[in-house]
């Protein structure tokens, strides 16, 4: 692989990045026009229904395109989706060379586009920085392949695997940057789901409050009575963007005085615990939502990792150990009495966040 064509990539994938929060359920694309070894046009995908990545690259390109190569993360489209094709453009603006990340999982694409760009004489190279452009995209690439959304679970743990002391006082185990690393990752998402437990006792606002520029999801709190306290701030800092998920068995006066409030009250089947929790995951698919954020206390957390429902899990790791026999960690539920039944996490990796570590690694091989 040709290292200039790496550099170029770099520079796309670092643009697709500026689409953060805004593209969803569409891919985060950047796109860079290079010729006679400058770039002479750049773009990236910047909310979902605008311009792909390569309309903007090649509008900023001009007539500069002409005999100039692209390089994009992501397959060019050769459909009329909420935009026109941009096949179409590249093979229009001249360009004889297109360097691409990754195919285009979209089965409406799926190779198709590379196929047209052949097939009117452009040189295509695909798969250069493929790792890096898959792992960009893997909210986008579950959600387009499965219809159903990406799963993440995020805790923080002190080294001895514990979330919060016998009393409940957590506040905080992380340091700063790992907070606001939470929030950014809030600002990706389409919802965040935590159970009224967490409520009740760190009455969280559950938004993107220390980035600025970034949507706040969708806050699903599971709460199968909908015994809520109305002065939770999830009900009265944005109602309107909040889902209370229950079960048959809640009472109708609660309900309609959550209603009240400006919230949704969501009427779901019962569990084994509470609401149950594939239901919930089916109904925020059907609403179109590509991720889902858990952030939630000991239960909700096992629910969702025994159910099989965890695509990605974030661990923030503080550099303390906080002991004690009764101190709680982040997963509860049944205890399993082999150690060979323990959720097995893949592709673990490890970077420093301020004070801390950050471990992330996928459940599926
Ligand atoms: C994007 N941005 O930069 C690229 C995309 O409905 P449309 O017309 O926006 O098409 C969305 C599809 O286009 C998307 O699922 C993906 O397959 C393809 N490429 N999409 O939103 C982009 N290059
Ligand atoms: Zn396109």
């Amino acid at each position: 692989m040709k290292e200039a064509d790496m550099l170029y990539m770099k520079k796309a994938l670092e643009l697709a990045m500026l689409g953060w929060g805004w593209t969803s359920p569409n891919p985060l694309v950047g796109a860079v026009v290079v010729k006679g070894g400058e770039i002479v046009g750049s773009g990236y995908h910047k909310i979902c229904g605008g311009p792909h990545a390569e309309v903007n690259a090649i509008n900023d390109a001009g007539e500069k395109a002409r005999g100039a190569c692209i390089y994009v993360n992501l397959e060019p489209c050769c459909h009329y989706g909420k935009t026109p094709p941009c096949t179409d453009l590249i093979i229009k603006s001249g360009i004889k060379r297109v360097v691409v990340g990754m195919k285009d999982p979209n089965p409406r694409v799926a190779g198709n586009g590379i196929k047209k760009l052949v097939d009117a004489g452009i040189e295509v190279e695909a798969g250069v920085l493929e790792a890096q452009s898959i792992a960009l995209n893997e909210i986008f690439i579950k959600h387009i392949r499965e219809k159903s959304p990406f799963v993440i679970l995020k805790t923080a743990v002190t080294m001895d695997g514990k979330t919060a002391c016998e009393n409940g006082d957590s506040k905080w185990i992380t340091c700063e940057q790992s907070r606001q690393y939470v929030h950014r990752l809030r600002g990706r998402v389409s919802c965040i789901v935590t159970g009224v437990g967490t409520v009740r006792a760190d009455d969280p606002l559950m938004n993107v409050r220390h980035e600025k520029g970034m949507k706040d999801p969708v806050r699903v709190v599971l709460d199968s009575s909908c015994s809520i306290p109305l002065h939770s701030n999830v009900l009265v800092d944005s109602p309107e963007s909040t889902i209370v998920a229950v079960t048959d068995s809640a009472d109708s006066e609660k309900i309609k005085a959550v209603e009240n409030t400006g919230a949704e009250v969501m009427v779901l089947p019962k569990g084994d615990k509470g609401v149950d929790i594939k239901s919930l995951v089916s109904a925020l698919s059907d609403r179109g939502f590509d991720s889902i954020l858990v952030e939630a206390g000991v239960n909700v957390n096992a629910s969702f990792l025994n159910e099989g429902l965890v695509d990605k899990v974030y661990m923030f790791m503080a550099p303390k150990i906080l002991t004690g026999r009764d101190s709680m960690g982040s997963f509860g539920g049944d205890s399993p009495h082999k150690m060979a039944d323990a959720a097995r996490i893949y592709d673990m990796k490890a970077e420093s966040i301020g004070d801390d570590i950050l471990i992330t690694g996928y459940t599926k091989e």
